[in-house]
């Protein structure tokens, strides 16, 4: 008999990679997508007719007893979130409702419906935040910097305590920033890469930036659902970093994606005055706006995987380099229209 997975957060952008994953190994994927008012199945609208949509929010305790008892899951992954870090400022108590009590909810009902199904929780390194330690590995200590990051810190511990109170097989992947052609547009790299698309296609409005220095460990995606999977196999369960252990500034990305497209930048003045200039024409394409800014931001991170590849056999594919090109490649030939 097939295995069968229930993901929350189906419709983002792990979730349709995990989802095409999981369907290539065999397994009977369900999904749980909250209602919406004009219906879009997001990234994973090629997938409906090899996955189930079941309706369901993190936030509503019964949908998510519903979604267990109707897909009898063997692996339940909880990629559902308010995700987007800036966000969490401007709502900080949804955030805290989904990222954060939305995992009691759905640990309770994988509790109450099969407690032997395995749990898959997506922590982040942002629960690192202001850096204790670099690289930053599983036994880091945390020290959130954001109310999402202070969400999924709650997210990580319970996931725990349910672990070691209940027996459950639950594990959380401490994932650093991982990017693809199915990022959410309002993230830096996807932003960066379709204002990229757009210069290629002729629209000289500059790419406007916060912090350019925050450093991150960037990876793609389809090689991080590899490690979610890789998680639940294991005799038993624990918790794992997943990163790349390379960091690059934003301004490097900016450099590498205009590079891909034939612009090359350099660098003029500091600070908010900071611009980014086309080399061969003079122009002005890249520039600060304080708007972008955080209250509290996290400057570096990067990430030690040694316990992944030695336990887990997993090991990125996609380069830095190689994730810039696909990226920028696939919103050059999406045509990007003006914003
Ligand atoms: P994403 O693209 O933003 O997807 C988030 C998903 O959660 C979407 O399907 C969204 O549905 C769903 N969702 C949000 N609120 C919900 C609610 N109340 N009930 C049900 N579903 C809800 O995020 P991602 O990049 O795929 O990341 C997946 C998970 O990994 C998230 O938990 C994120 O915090 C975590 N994570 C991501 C990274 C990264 O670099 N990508 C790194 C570490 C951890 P809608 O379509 O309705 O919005
Ligand atoms: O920001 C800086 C910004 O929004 C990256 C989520 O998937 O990864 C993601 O969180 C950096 C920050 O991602 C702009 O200040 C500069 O330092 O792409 P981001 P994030 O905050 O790292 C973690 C691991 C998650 O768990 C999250 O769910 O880039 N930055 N200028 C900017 N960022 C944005 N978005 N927009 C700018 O204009």
């Amino acid at each position: 008999m097939a295995k069968s997975a229930l993901i929350t957060g189906i419709t983002g952008q792990d979730g349709s990679y995990l989802s095409e994953f999981l369907l290539k190994k065999g397994y009977r994927v369900f999904g749980i997508m909250r209602r919406k008012s004009e219906l879009n199945y997001g990234n994973v609208s090629h997938l409906l007719d090899k996955i189930t949509i079941l309706d369901g929010d993190m936030c509503d305790v019964n949908s998510l007893i519903q979604a267990m008892k109707i897909s009898q899951a063997d692996e339940v992954y909880n990629l559902a979130a308010q995700s987007f870090v800036a966000s969490s400022w401007s709502q900080p108590v949804f955030t805290g409702q989904v990222d954060a009590i939305g995992v009691t909810n759905i640990l309770d009902a994988l509790r109450i419906v099969k407690p032997e199904a395995r749990f898959y929780q997506a922590s982040t390194s942002e629960m690192f935040g202001l850096v204790q330690e670099i690289p930053q590995r599983e036994t880091t200590p945390f020290y959130p910097r954001s109310p999402y990051a202070v969400a999924k810190l709650y997210g990580h511990w319970i996931t725990v305590n349910y672990r070691e109170s209940y027996d459950l097989y639950a594990c959380s992947g401490i994932l650093f920033n991982h990017e693809s052609e199915r990022r959410g547009q309002e993230f830096v790299t996807r932003k960066i890469t379709m204002h990229v698309a757009r210069a290629y296609h002729g629209d000289k409005t500059p790419l406007r930036l916060g912090n350019m220095s925050a450093k991150r460990d960037w990876g793609h995606a389809e090689d991080y659902v590899e490690a979610m999977w890789l998680l639940l196999q294991q005799e038993t369960p624990d918790d794992y970093v997943i990163a790349t252990g390379e960091t690059r500034t934003v301004r490097e990305f900016v450099e590498k994606a205009y590079a891909q497209a034939g612009f090359n930048l350099r660098w003029e003045g500091e600070g908010i005055n900071e611009k980014g200039i086309n080399t061969d024409t003079g122009e002005i394409m890249v520039c600060v706006d304080e708007k972008f800014f955080r209250p509290a931001e996290v400057e570096l991170l990067l990430g030690c995987p040694e316990k992944a590849e030695a336990k887990l056999g997993w090991k990125r594919k996609v380069s830095f380099d190689e994730l810039v090109s696909r990226m920028v490649k696939h919103d050059i030939a999406q045509g990007v229209a003006k914003t």
